[in-house]
């Protein structure tokens, strides 16, 4: 058995599926179902007696502790967590929360499991926390990506948040020895993409005739990777990474914001045409810029792929349409996301980011 916190999210969900299509361990998941999570995500197994479904909040240590007593798993992999930088800019507090106190109540309860194991199941035993790039703060156009020695210098609150558990898993290793493992992935897209980040905002905006927001001049950098490569090599690391290491995930997918949304709206002209014949790209709008907006993401992940042999699968095009077509194939989940409570955000989001036309 392993455990999945977070599993009703974007990755998380994704981590599941693949997970079970690959393997016969179960997996308990355990998440606390904010406005991110998605049960319909884990729709296509819930019918197998592998996938158990608890919810609690990774802040409830009691909780914790007796889910872990009484299932014993042999790792737990920790997806659950605010990640949304936008609302980390406006509501800052649930994301110290959820992020740091979570991890710290997560990492006692594990180091607690962990020490009360047989000798033998503590050394297999592995914490992973699935942490991301922004840890590393922004690059100029010439730095070279971001290695597992890059110093940690996050930007916002978000990072500032993951950065700050990132070093609660690296001082529960080094100090008590639970044999933790760390992960610093890249931006991520793919089906079950909560419609806040820019991939799927882009789609479900593109087809409801709504404006497409690209903040500032749209050449700020991600680094991309299809969600189902990062799920591997997550895989890959729990399987033969080394307790106490940190492990950059990343496959070499720089684009600007301005190119990810052009690719986008010609898929979509491809796909899914506009009934007036124009592009979608005809409903792109600059608008006021992210405060504090890093430049550039960009990450080395060599030594993933020379210690662990893990290398993406997808190019960025061919994942880049099988999202779109998951989108299109999937209109009663995106018109399911869109709430009441997705509406309000949308509204905030765009009232906040009154197009630079406007402004002027
Ligand atoms: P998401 O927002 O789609 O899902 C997060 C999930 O965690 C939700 O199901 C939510 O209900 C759950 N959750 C939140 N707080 C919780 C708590 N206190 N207790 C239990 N469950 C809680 O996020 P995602 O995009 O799937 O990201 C998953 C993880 O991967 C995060 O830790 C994120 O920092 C990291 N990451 C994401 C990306 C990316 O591009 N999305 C890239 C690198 C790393
Ligand atoms: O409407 C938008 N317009 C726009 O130009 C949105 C929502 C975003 N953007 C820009 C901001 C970023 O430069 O697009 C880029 C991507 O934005 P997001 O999708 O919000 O992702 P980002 O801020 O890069 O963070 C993501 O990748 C790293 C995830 O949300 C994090 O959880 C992950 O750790």
């Amino acid at each position: 058995m392993i455990v999945v916190t977070g599993g009703a999210g974007f990755i998380g969900s994704n981590f599941i599926l693949d997970w079970l299509a690959r393997s016969r361990e179960p997996v308990l998941n355990l998440d606390a179902l904010t406005y991110a999570a998605n049960p319909a995500n884990l729709r296509a197994i819930a019918n197998d007696a592998r996938h158990v479904f608890v919810r609690a909040d990774i802040r409830d240590r009691d909780a914790v502790s007796a889910l872990l007593a009484a299932h014993r798993p042999r790792a737990v992999l920790n997806f659950a967590a605010e990640s949304h930088v936008d609302r980390s800019i406006h509501g800052p507090a649930e994301f110290v929360s959820a992020n740091l106190d979570g991890v710290f109540s997560l990492l006692e309860a594990a180091r607690a499991y962990w020490e009360g194991l047989p000798a033998a199941e503590r050394d297999a035993f592995r914490l992973l926390q699935v942490s991301t790039d922004e840890v590393y703060g922004s690059l100029r156009a010439d730095d070279p990506p971001f290695t597992e020695t890059t110093p940690y210098a996050p930007n916002s609150p978000y990072s500032a948040s993951k950065a700050g558990a990132d070093h609660l898993v690296r001082a529960w290793c080094h100090t008590y020895g639970l044999p933790t493992l760390t992960t610093n992935c890249s931006n991520n897209y793919g089906p079950h993409q909560f419609p806040e980040k820019l991939v799927p905002l882009t789609i479900v905006s593109a087809l409801a005739g709504r404006p497409l927001p690209i903040y500032g001049d749209g050449s700020n950098v991600r680094d991309w990777l299809f969600v189902e490569d990062h799920c591997a090599a997550l895989r890959r690391v729990l399987e033969a990474g080394r307790p106490g290491e940190t492990y950059n995930i990343g496959g070499g997918g720089e684009r600007s914001n301005l190119q990810v949304v052009r690719m986008l709206c010609r898929l979509l002209d491809e796909l899914s045409p506009r009934a007036d014949g124009r592009s979608y790209a005809a409903q792109i709008r600059f608008v006021a810029d992210r405060p504090g907006h890093d430049a550039r993401y960009a990450i080395n992940a060599d030594k993933l792929r020379q210690e662990l042999g893990w290398q993406p699968a997808h190019g960025f095009e061919e994942g880049m349409r099988r999202t779109v077509a998951w989108y299109l194939a999937n209109r009663e989940w995106v018109e399911q996301v869109q709430t009441g409570a997705y509406r309000a955000w949308m509204e905030t989001h765009y009232a906040r980011r009154a197009t630079q036309e406007e402004m002027a």
